[in-house]
C-alpha cells in the first residue's frame, strides 16, 4: 500500500493514542527489517513527534507480552536513571499510552499499533564511521545490562523463544532445506557446506551454557549498531528497539554488536571485497564496553564474548539463509534475492573474522587491562 493510502488510517490510528494536537505529516523511518515505522509529526506547541509502529504480530504472536515487557522495561530505566542524567525521558524510550490506557492499539482488521515519543536530535548509524561512536556504542550496551540487573528477569515474558539458540536456528535451517519449498537449495549447495563445517564450533556458547558456567542476564538481543541513538556529539544517549529483551549471554549482545561494527560494509553488501574489518572500531566498542562491564562480568563470560563475535554473523546468515529457503517469509526483502545476498555477506564476515580471531582476542585481552 502506498503511503498516501494508507494516510487517512494512520491518522484515524493515532487518534486512538494520547498524542499532542493533530497528525500534519506522515513519513516513513528507520531501516528495520520486522515492523512498520512512520514518524507523525503534529500541531502542537511542544517540540514533539512521534514514531507509530505496525507491530509484527505474525512474528511476535504475544503482543500483549511485547508489550508488557517494554513498558517493564523502560519504567525501569526511567528509575535507575532518575538522578543522573538531566531528562530521563531523553534516555530512555516513552510509549504513549491509549486514550484508554493501554500499552497498544489493535484494529478492527486484526493489526497491532503502538506509539513512542521521538527522540529528536539524535543520529543512528547502520555503518559505524568513527572510533568516537564505537566506543559510544560499547558503553550504551555495557549500561544498558548493567541498569537491568537491578530488574526481576522472571517478570519478563521471553518474548521470541530460542531467540539465539543456534542449534534451533540449525535445526529451521535443516527443515527448511528439507522442505525444499522454493526450489532453491540446489543452487546453495556450497554455502551449506560452508556452514554445516562450522556447526561444532559455533556451540561453544550453548555448550558452556548447558554446563552451568554463564550466568543468565537480561539482554537487548537486537544490538545492531542502528538500535543506538547518539546525541550531536555522538555520545550515548539512548538504545532502543527493545522488542526483544529478555534474558540471554552477554555475549549474544557483544557478538550482534560487533557484527555490524566491524563490518566496513552494509549488513547486505552485494561487493564481497568490500566486506573487510575495521579493527579500531573493534577496539573502541570493546573498550566502551568493557569500561562498563567489566564490573559485574565473570572470566568465563569474559572469554565467552569472542565466541559471541564469531557466532552471530553466522547465526545471521543461517536465519537469512533459511528465510531466503522458505521463500522469504520473514524479513523484509527489497529484491528477489535480497537474504542471499544478505547470507553471503554474513559469511564472508564470518571468514575475515575466523582468520583474525588471534588478533582480535588479544585486542580483548588488552582493553580489559588497559582500564
Ligand atoms: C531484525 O528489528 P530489526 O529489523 O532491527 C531481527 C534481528 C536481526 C536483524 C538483522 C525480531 O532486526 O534479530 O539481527 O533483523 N529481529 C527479529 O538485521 O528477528
Ligand atoms: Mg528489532
Amino acid at each position: 500500500m502506498s503511503l498516501v493510502s494508507i494516510e487517512k488510517t494512520i491518522k484515524v490510528i493515532a487518534n486512538q493514542f494520547d498524542v499532542e494536537g493533530e497528525v500534519l505529516d506522515i513519513s516513513r523511518f528507520g531501516s528495520g527489517h520486522i515492523n512498520d515505522t512512520y514518524k507523525l509529526t503534529v500541531s502542537s506547541s511542544k517540540d514533539i513527534s512521534y514514531l507509530l509502529q505496525k507491530i509484527n504480530h505474525h512474528i511476535f504472536t504475544d503482543v500483549d507480552g511485547l508489550m508488557h515487557n517494554i513498558s517493564l522495561v523502560t519504567n525501569h530505566l526511567k528509575t535507575v536513571l532518575k538522578g543522573t542524567v538531566g531528562d530521563v525521558d531523553k534516555h530512555t524510550l516513552t510509549i504513549v499510552p491509549t486514550k484508554e490506557n493501554g500499552l497498544y492499539h489493535v484494529t478492527s482488521d486484526g493489526e497491532y499499533w503502538r506509539i513512542f515519543i521521538l527522540l529528536e536530535d539524535t543520529k543512528s548509524y547502520d555503518i559505524v564511521e568513527t572510533t568516537k561512536q564505537a566506543y559510544s556504542g560499547g558503553q550504551a550496551f555495557g549500561k544498558f545490562q548493567k541498569q537491568l540487573a537491578t530488574l526481576d528477569a522472571t517478570k519478563l515474558v521471553e518474548i521470541l523463544p530460542n531467540f539465539h539458540n543456534i542449534d534451533f536456528r540449525l535445526n529451521n535451517l535443516r527443515k527448511a532445506i528439507s522442505k525444499d519449498s522454493a526450489g532453491r537449495v540446489a543452487a546453495v549447495e556450497d554455502i551449506l557446506i560452508y556452514i554445516f563445517e562450522r556447526e561444532n564450533k559455533m556451540r561453544r556458547i550453548l555448550e558452556l551454557a548447558k554446563s552451568g558456567q554463564l550466568p543468565l542476564r537480561i539482554t537487548h538481543n537486537d544490538t545492531k549498531f542502528n538500535n543506538v541513538l547518539l546525541d550531536q556529539y555522538d555520545n550515548v544517549q539512548c538504545v532502543i528497539d527493545l522488542d526483544t529483551v529478555m534474558p540471554g549471554y552477554v555475549a549474544y549482545d557483544f557478538g550482534d554488536a560487533i557484527r555490524t561494527i566491524i563490518n566496513a560494509a552494509a549488513e547486505d553488501e552485494e561487493d564481497l571485497d568490500k566486506v573487510v574489518l575495521n579493527i579500531p572500531l573493534f577496539q573502541a566498542y570493546a573498550e566502551g564496553y568493557l569500561n562498563e562491564a567489566k564490573e559485574f562480568l565473570t572470566n568465563t563470560e569474559i572469554d565467552s564474548l569472542m565466541y559471541g563475535v564469531l557466532l552471530l554473523p553466522y547465526m545471521q546468515a543461517v536465519r537469512f539463509l533459511t528465510d531466503y529457503l522458505e521463500d522469504d517469509i520473514y524479513y523484509k526483502i527489497h529484491y528477489p534475492e535480497h537474504n542471499l545476498v544478505r547470507t553471503k555477506a554474513q559469511l564472508k564476515l564470518v571468514q575475515e573474522l575466523e582468520s583474525h580471531e588471534e588478533i582480535l582476542t588479544n585486542i580483548l585481552n588488552k582493553s580489559l587491562v588497559s582500564q
